[in-house]
This record gives C-alpha cells, structure tokens and sequence, in this order.
C-alpha cells in the first residue's frame, strides 16, 4: 500500500474508531465495558442472537464456565476473552485459598479458564469488604490493558495476556505468583491510601476511560455506625492517567452528605458538544463534570425536597446512560434496605449549575428503588427495579406505555440486543421480549440460579452469568 493510500486508511479507521467511541454498542463485536460503550446504553445491534435455550438439556448452550459461588460482576468481551468478577469458593488455584475478590478469564470461544486475578479481603472486614461478595466491578478493556477495582478498594491495571506473553509487564512487577494461570499487574492505584477513601462494604466501580484518563467512584462512605463518615474529605469521583497511574482530578461535592455508601459507575458522553463524565452520588445527587478538567458543570437532585432517608430518599447506585444529549437515571438503595419508592428522570445535561429544577425534562415516580440501568432503543427507555417490575417509557416525555412484572427482585438491567429485550431476575429467569409500545413476552428461561447480573452481547453470543456460573449461549450451528 503506498503511502497516502495508507495514511488515507488511518484515516478513515481512526474516524469509525472515534464514531464507535460515541455511539451505542453497533453490534458488530466485543463488548468491552458496563454497557458496552461509554454513553452505558444497554443497546447493541447484533444480530443473530439466541430467543431461546435450555441450560438442561444444552440447547443453544456453546459452553458453561465454573465460578464462585457469589457473582456479582458483569462479564465483558474483548479480544478474545470473557472476563467477569466473582468470589473464591471454585478454588481454582489452593496455593490462593479462603476468601477472595477473584476476576476469571475465559477463552471467548470455548470457556477455557485463562488466569485469574484475586485479592485477599481487607482486614477490617465488613465494614470495608463484605465476606464473599468478591469482585463486583465490570472491567474496561482497552487492546491489551485491562481496568477493574478490586475488593480492596485499588484501582488496577492488568495485562490481558498476563504472563503468557513472557514478560512481567510494569511498573508493578512484584507479583509473587507468576504462573501462567496468574494476573501480570501493570499498576494499582490504592484509593484508601491515595485519596483516603473509606469503602463501605464493597469497592464496586466499573471503570470508564476518555483519553488518557479513568474515571471511578472511590465508595467512599460511612463506617458501621452508618451515623459517621470517617474520611469526609474523600473524594467521590477520581481521573487517573492510565499511563502513569497518577491522580489527575478529584471530587467532593457530596461531602459529610453521604446517606450510606457509594456503588456507583460513571458514564462519558458528548453533550452539546462537551465531553462529560457524569456520575450519581452518596447524596443522591446526579453531577456532570468536564472530562479532561473534572470542573463541575451542573448537579441534580434526585430526591423531592422532602423527603426522608432512609424511607423516602434514596441514594444512587444506578448508572446513568448518556443519549442524545439527555441523561437517565433513577434513584434507589443498597438491596439490603428492601424496596420502597423510586424516582427516574430525564436530565438536560447541556445546562450548568445546580439544574435540580431546570434540567428536569421528565420525571417519572411509578419506579420502585432501582439499582438498574437504562436502555433507550427506537424512541424507548426500558428500566428495571428492585422491586422486579420493568417499565417501558416514551424517551422523549417519560409517559409509560407498559410495565412487566418480573415476579422477583432484579438487580441486573435490560439489554437491547438484535431485536430482543433482556432480562433476569433474582429467581433466575431471564425474560426475552420484544422492544416496542406493545408488551409482548416471547420467552422465559431459568437459569438454575440467581441472576444477579445483565446479559452481555457479544460477537452473535450472549453470555450470561448466574449466581456460580457463566453461560455463552449462542444459536446452534446447523
Ligand atoms: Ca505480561
Ligand atoms: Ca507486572
């Protein structure tokens, strides 16, 4: 290829790369992220997926992976790999024993176990590090790099290829274990040590990138008093350089506001031509910041103004999605705290400061508490509630057009997916429907256990973990 042709090609790559940054998941490959893409919209455009299976009898079942016995990760693809966080009760490895926040690789096209990334629980227990919650953070993969938060509270760096590659890769190369089967770290940042961060119960972000930075929340929150706050000053959100692990930005809005914990995941987006990192917060409140500067630029409460915590105002554990220049997201609580009331919203994110009033484009308060994503398709938002009830709304108003009950608690999100709805439940049945103004069901599968987590789309397979397994379910070849 002569030179322009080629510098013509870069081009043209380097203009679909940035395009595929923005855009909702187009369907064509992996899924690398919580949501897929930045904007976090539960949305792919994949074809060819499953409407039904039947883990049984392995109908449409390409192949069925052991994890721990508690999973609360979402798996992400990328490269090849599945990945998905969980805890240590497979054991797959007894030099690494007892309890642990684990992060299994799997080979994408037969489930084979790759490597494993664990972490000991911290020392002063639940408090900090619930027993047996493992990793509950989805992992941003990017190339060979790969970003997730570890039950203790750090935000790491790994390489995808681990030791397989023959190099212990750095900075970090103090790995005492350094088998193939072992993660190679290419650097942690330790939120407790290096911007104090106090996590309630679980370190639990889901990292995103724009540039050179990461942005997660720290889960800084209150100790076992849930009456004090022992690291006030803590920021909630943080910007980290992924390539030199050094804090870039910080924010405290929330303050000694915290009402309990902090479990939330930012989302990037580009709106009215900004590029922003938008986060909800321990106080309830939605804020958006420029990404590259972390200056605030507007803050929103999703709470009525009187309202009572813990009985009436919730916290937000939910991830906001970042569509057409509009952000959604609904409120809700730790599922220990049961169910209660919800508030979902449409946020015009293109004006500033605080636009609890001004930026409200809708509200909608037949939501239950939430812990839930959205998916926006056709005109559409699909959300989800603790209290298992999935509600499908106009995008542009917020009028309801219809709500499923799922019949039990949902902590995953729908997903979007060649045509078809997706969901599970706490009973472990996953829901296909078709996306539209009319309810339709088409199918209703049980998993066997527990779903806890979103079905994730990725190259024509959708993969599925349950409480102690992941399935890639796939349309049998004929
Ligand atoms: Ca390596
Ligand atoms: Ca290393």
């Amino acid at each position: 290829m002569n030179s322009p042709i080629r510098k013509l090609a870069c081009i043209l790559l380097g203009s679909a790369a940035a395009l595929l940054i923005w855009a909702s998941d187009d369907g064509t490959g992996d899924w690398p992220m919580w949501g897929g893409t930045p904007d976090r919209n539960m949305v792919s455009n994949m074809k060819g997926l499953p409407t039904s299976w039947d883990v049984a009898a392995k109908k449409n079942v390409k192949w069925v992976a052991a994890l721990g016995s508690q999973t609360y990760g979402n798996a992400v693809v990328s490269g090849g790999i599945v990945v998905v966080g969980t805890n240590n009760e497979a054991m797959r490895d007894p030099k690494q024993a007892g309890d642990r926040g684990v992060l299994m690789a799997f080979r994408e096209s037969d489930g084979e176990f790759l490597w494993q990334a664990t972490s000991e629980k911290l020392a002063a227990g639940r408090v900090n590090d619930w027993p047996f919650q493992g990793v509950a953070s989805s992992p941003l993969i990017e190339g060979d790099r790969l970003y997730y938060v570890s039950n203790r509270c750090e935000l790491v760096c790994l390489d995808t290829k681990g030791f397989r590659d023959g190099e212990n890769d750095g900075p970090f190369t103090g790995e005492k274990l350094t088998g193939e089967k072992d993660a190679d770290i290419v650097w942690k940042f330790d939120m407790m040590e290096e911007v104090g961060a106090f996590p309630h119960n679980l370190a639990n972000s889901s990292p995103v990138s724009f540039g050179d930075l990461i942005y997660v929340s720290t889960s800084n929150g209150q100790d076992e008093s849930h009456v004090n706050i022992p690291s006030p000053r803590a920021p909630s959100i943080i910007a980290v350089n992924k390539k030199t692990a050094k804090l870039v930005w910080e924010d405290n809005s929330v303050g000694e506001r915290i009402l309990h914990g902090q479990w939330s995941t930012p989302a990037v987006g580009k709106i009215a031509g900004v590029d922003q990192v938008v986060m909800g917060q321990g106080d309830g409140w939605v804020r958006g910041y420029e990404a590259l500067s972390g200056k605030k630029l507007w803050e929103f409460d999703s709470n009525p103004k009187d309202s009572v915590w813990p009985k009436t105002r919730n916290e937000v554990i939910s991830t906001p999605v970042i569509f057409d220049n509009l952000v959604y997201i609904a409120n809700g609580q730790d599922p220990e705290h049961g169910e209660g009331v919800g508030h979902l919203y449409a946020i015009d994110a293109s004006q500033r400061g605080d636009i609890t009033k001004s930026g409200m484009v809708w509200h909608y308060d037949k939501i239950r508490r939430s812990i839930s994503t959205a998916a926006i398709h056709d005109g559409l938002v699909y959300y989800a509630d603790f209290s298992g009830f999935l509600h499908c709304l106009d995008a542009k108003t917020g009028t309801a057009y219809w709500v499923h009950d799922m019949l039990a608690a949902v902590w995953g999100s729908t997903v979007v997916a060649g045509g078809k709805l997706y969901l599970g439940d706490e009973d472990g049945d996953v829901v296909v429907l078709q996306p539209g103004k009319q309810k339709k069901l088409l199918a209703e599968i049980n998993m066997g256990s527990s779903i806890y987590s979103t079905p994730v789309p990725a190259n024509g397979a959708l993969f599925i973990a349950s409480r102690n397994q992941l399935f890639a379910l796939a349309e049998a070849k004929r």
